[in-house]
């Protein structure tokens, strides 16, 4: 259809008395929709199909959560509460649109296997768009001469390097070949950045001293383990030049190494995540309870010093995304944070917490309401440079004509934040009892309400595979380097 048809053809949904946000400009606007698409924006627009009334609420792009653990093969008897149907659902209540898990390769098996199974999953179910990183465990020749590049190119753009977990972990030397290999590919490596024996050898002193209650966790993993991890990752992405994601960023001391990095010139970017700002190490428990297994994660949440330290590099631009690693175990039953109904020594606790739903409203109320980071940050955060970093910007992660129409609107009544409100398939939230600021009062994906305040109003099977391009944060070497 010629372009003049087009603009003539009426428009599906107008948006009326938005104030629209996005990651540079917060303006009063209406928005026109057609076909899924954003098609115009401006004032006194025509009469669409149908009209919804913003009532001058502020109007957001959808979330775009880079980090999150859907339907992910686990060692039995864990499993992961959420498969892509209730894990999508729960996103887009919570005002995500796009979602990126993790096809997990396992050690002696191939990419194409964990992706195909994963495919699968996914197919039918998701409600909201997604895509998938890679997580690499066995860069066998095949992997890296064959494999990798020709899944990058298929659309997975993006790969998890771990520096611990013994069913995950590389060497330095395997982490190297992958940085190149991203580098050569055009693609966005992602780093879990901990020590792997610093936290063996706290964990065998721990457990032979009978230390083996949740809270003992977080000291298994302390500031520093973290803080070596993020300067070795940083060294290994010096030497390649390749820009890396260090990924869940939780203490100070690696906010240090990041803003170091970051003076020399390296393209270092950062991720932090909900669990960080909110919870310290107290919530793992303050005596030899069991309670504390349901905040166990890692690395694992710290003190109000980290709290702070995160909460400034959110503000002054340190952190690159903001995401849920959204990693849910029910409390009850045989599969999540008491594997076979048991209580169990700290190093057998699932590690992970939920919150794909949480995410936007926490960091909404706190951080944006609270007066710690503008609403234009906020959509930065959680939206625009999530969809950048991972090559799908700007059809996603923001509100711009041509772009798909994710939107939030945002409600601003109290809530009082409970699990009974949620729509993950976890049994608690870690959040349980407080008071909240703001809640999406409706998430719209591709010009379809999904969720309307109080009722989801998708489809399992309506989402999307997005398959991804080559960041658009890559393009700039580390002016640390020579040209
Ligand atoms: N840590 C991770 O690295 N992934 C999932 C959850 C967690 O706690
Ligand atoms: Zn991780
Ligand atoms: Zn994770």
């Amino acid at each position: 259809m010629s372009s003049s048809r087009q603009a003539s053809r009426p428009l599906d949904v107008v948006i009326r008395n938005a104030v629209l946000a996005t990651a540079s400009d917060t303006t009063p606007c209406e928005i026109g929709i057609r076909d899924g698409i954003v098609a115009v924006l401006g004032t006194h627009l025509p009469r669409g199909r149908s009209e919804i009334d913003a009532l001058g609420r502020i109007v957001t792009p959808g979330g775009v959560d880079g980090h999150c653990h859907i339907d992910q093969p686990m060692a039995p008897p864990v499993r992961l509460s959420d498969d892509f149907e209730s894990g999508s659902r729960s996103a887009a209540c919570g005002g995500t649109t796009t979602i990126i898990p993790f096809a997990a390769q396992r050690k002696g098996g191939s990419l194409r296997e964990a992706v195909d199974d994963y495919h699968r999953r996914a197919a039918g179910r998701s409600c909201v768009d997604y895509g998938f990183h890679l997580i690499v465990s066995d860069p066998t020749p095949t992997v890296l001469r064959d494999e990798l590049p020709e899944q990058i190119a298929q659309g997975l753009s993006s790969f998890k390097l771990y520096m611990t977990y013994d069913a995950v972990k590389l060497s330095d030397h395997q982490i190297l070949k992958l940085l190149a290999l991203a580098r050569d590919h055009g693609a966005t490596a992602l780093v879990h950045a901990e020590n792997t024996d610093c936290i063996a050898w706290m964990t065998e002193n721990l457990a032979s001293a009978g230390k083996i209650a949740p809270r003992y966790h977080a000291l298994s993993r302390p500031l520093l383990v973290e803080r070596e991890g993020t300067h070795r990752a940083i060294a290994l992405s010096e030497l390649v030049d390749v820009p890396i994601l260090i990924v869940h960023v939780s203490g100070h001391e690696a906010v240090e190494q990041i803003r170091w990095a970051r003076g020399k010139g390296l393209n270092i970017f950062a991720e932090t995540c909900p669990q960080y700002l909110l919870l310290t190490a107290e919530d793992l428990g303050v005596d030899d309870s069991y309670t504390g297994a349901r905040c166990v994660c890692s690395p694992p949440p710290r003190d109000r010093d980290s709290q702070e330290a995160i909460w400034h590099g959110l503000a002054d631009g340190l952190f690159t995304i903001f995401s849920s690693d959204h990693s849910p175990f029910n409390l009850g039953g045989a599969h999540g944070k008491h594997p076979d109904g048991k209580e169990v020594p700290f190093p057998r606790i699932p590690n992970g917490v939920p919150g794909i739903e949480t995410r936007l409203p926490l960091l909404y109320s706190e951080g944006v309401l609270g007066g710690r980071i503008t609403l234009n940050k906020f959509v930065e955060l959680t939206a625009t440079n999530p969809a950048k970093l991972y090559g799908i910007h700007p059809r996603k992660g923001t509100i711009a004509v041509g772009s798909d129409a994710d939107l939030v609107v945002w409600g601003t009544e109290p809530v009082l934040l409970g699990n009974h409100m949620l729509h993950h398939g976890a049994d608690y939230t870690p959040y349980e009892g407080m008071g909240l600021k703001a809640w999406p009062v409706c998430t719209m994906l591709r010009g379809e309400v999904i969720w309307d305040g109080v009722t989801f109003t998708g489809r399992a099977g309506a989402g999307q595979f997005l398959r991804r391009g080559s960041s658009s944060m890559l393009g700039t070497r580390s002016a640390a380097r020579p040209a």
